[in-house]
């Protein structure tokens, strides 16, 4: 039988689509975490801004919880439905709606693929630059949603950089038109940066306008070896001063066997303890020189024991398989995963001591590190063996991220980086925030909120 909630949204909202198939609600219901039992009360998949207000407008009426959901390719439970929720799907509100050539600012739907903007952005000679590895799957509200990062962010900053505009349906199915595009605007509170990474607490994401760039110059991607993690800072240091990074990500041997066993070719003939991934710009002799003079005297002072370069850009592809096929190749290992950040001056010290904190508190698990190493942004995923019990691992991993929270705490760090805190990481956000944050991010949530139907127990409780 329908749940009568559901045929008095219909009514409220005529020609909204509605599913409760069973396939939908599993699929709707979780993100990449594979964590939590999808439970959600039905999906709504509005057409238009105008559904989702009138949906907002109804659960805030009605007391229904109310999670957005885009492309769920998220990592810490943010668009998780466990617990009887609306799922409101942006999905169908896919397109790019326009382009302004004097601005450079394209316009977007919430539900619009990652991939799909920077495609619109290419077909204008330009870059929409944040990038990573879920950009075929995600979706830019989700991403505005979670501040998202990725592999450009050393160069280019967070998804906040680039968003000139957004349009945000609040708790009470009010339409916020937010920075509209200008450039400059010194009209009091930026409310539009406050529904950036709020994870869909203060607001559903509905359409988003987003500056654009010149392309990058041609680069030389090159994959590095390195004996040791000191290394890796050294490495960083020189290079980040003698070219101009477009990317520089690390990883390690015990990453690498796990993204070889999936499929990555490897080419080196030796295994090394950790490796870089990164991109500079050589649009000409003199910049392509100073790569290789980089890569000369790191290897002379023995910070890098090997060296490839890719000679086209399908080498180049198959080298970024083997950092951005981590995350799928673990996914069967069901990780539990910290995604973590310091300051980069603060990153020696902190690892040293994380990586202690850890191989003494993990020494049955398998912990696999890599990340950004250029904005001090480690991912850290420990894998579930088989044979443990999802509740003693999470109990386990929690217990242990308590941990490591304290020591980000006392390195001045983030529990989340990028991921967002989500169901996940709630526990640890005072970590990070004072009480006084919390507090404030707790009124302004009523504000906006003020049912408390906005992905409610995300973020904080
Ligand atoms: C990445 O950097 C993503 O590849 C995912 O942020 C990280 O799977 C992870 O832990
Ligand atoms: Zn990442």
């Amino acid at each position: 039988m329908t749940d009568p909630r559901l045929t008095s949204l219909q009514t409220a909202v005529p020609g909204l689509r509605l599913s409760t198939e069973p396939g939908d609600l599993e699929h709707y219901g979780r993100d990449w975490t594979r964590r939590w039992t999808p439970a959600p009360l039905a999906i709504a998949f509005p057409a238009d801004v105008a559904q989702v207000q009138a949906v907002m407008r109804w659960a805030s009426a009605q007391g229904v919880a109310v999670v957005p959901s885009g492309g769920r390719t998220g990592l810490s439970g943010g668009a998780v439905a466990a617990r009887g929720e609306l799922v409101l799907s942006l999905e169908r509100m896919n397109k790019v709606l326009g382009f302004d050539p004097v601005d450079g600012q394209l316009t977007v739907q919430a539900g619009t693929p990652l991939q799909a903007v920077q495609e619109a952005a290419q077909a204008q000679g330009l870059l929409y630059p944040v990038d990573f590895g879920s950009r075929g799957s995600c979706s830019i509200g989700g991403n505005i949603a979670t501040n998202a990062g990725g592999i450009r962010v050393i160069r280019f900053g967070n998804t906040r950089e680039w968003v000139a505009g957004l349009k945000l349906v609040t708790g009470t199915g009010e339409l916020l038109d937010l920075g509209r595009g200008l450039v400059k605007n010194s009209s009091g509170y930026d409310l539009r940066h406050l529904a950036i990474g709020a994870e869909g607490t203060l607001g559903v994401v509905v359409e988003a306008t987003l500056r654009l760039t010149r392309p990058l110059p041609p680069a030389q991607t090159l994959l590095l070896a390195l004996p040791s993690f000191e290394a890796l800072m050294q490495v960083f240091a020189h290079f980040r001063t003698r070219v101009d990074l477009q990317a520089f990500e690390f990883l390690t041997d015990v990453g690498l066997r796990h993204v070889r066993a999936h499929g990555a070719s490897y080419p080196f003939d030796a295994v090394h303890p950790y490796y870089v991934l990164t991109e500079y710009d050589a649009a000409d002799e003199a910049q392509q020189a100073a790569g290789l003079a980089a890569f000369e005297h790191c290897l002379a002072q023995g910070w890098v024991v090997d060296g490839v370069q890719a000679a086209s850009e399908a080498q180049a592809k198959q080298l970024w398989r083997l950092r951005e096929g981590l995350t799928e190749s673990l996914a069967p290992y069901r990780p539990y995963k910290n995604d973590i950040s310091v300051r980069i001056a603060v990153l020696p010290a902190f690892l040293a001591q994380a990586q202690a904190l850890l191989a003494e508190a993990y020494p049955q698990f398998e912990v696999v590190w890599f990340g950004h190493i250029g904005d001090g942004n480690l991912h850290i995923n420990v894998l579930q063996p088989a044979g443990v019990a999802d509740a003693d691992f999470v109990a386990q991993c929690g217990q242990v991220t308590g941990l490591l929270a304290d020591l980000l705490q006392a390195h001045g760090g983030s529990i989340s980086a990028e991921h967002g805190i989500g169901l996940a990481k709630k526990d640890y956000l005072g970590s990070t925030r004072s009480p006084a944050e919390v507090a404030l991010m707790r009124g302004i949530r009523a504000v906006m909120d003020p049912a408390g139907i906005l992905n409610p127990g995300k973020l904080f409780d």
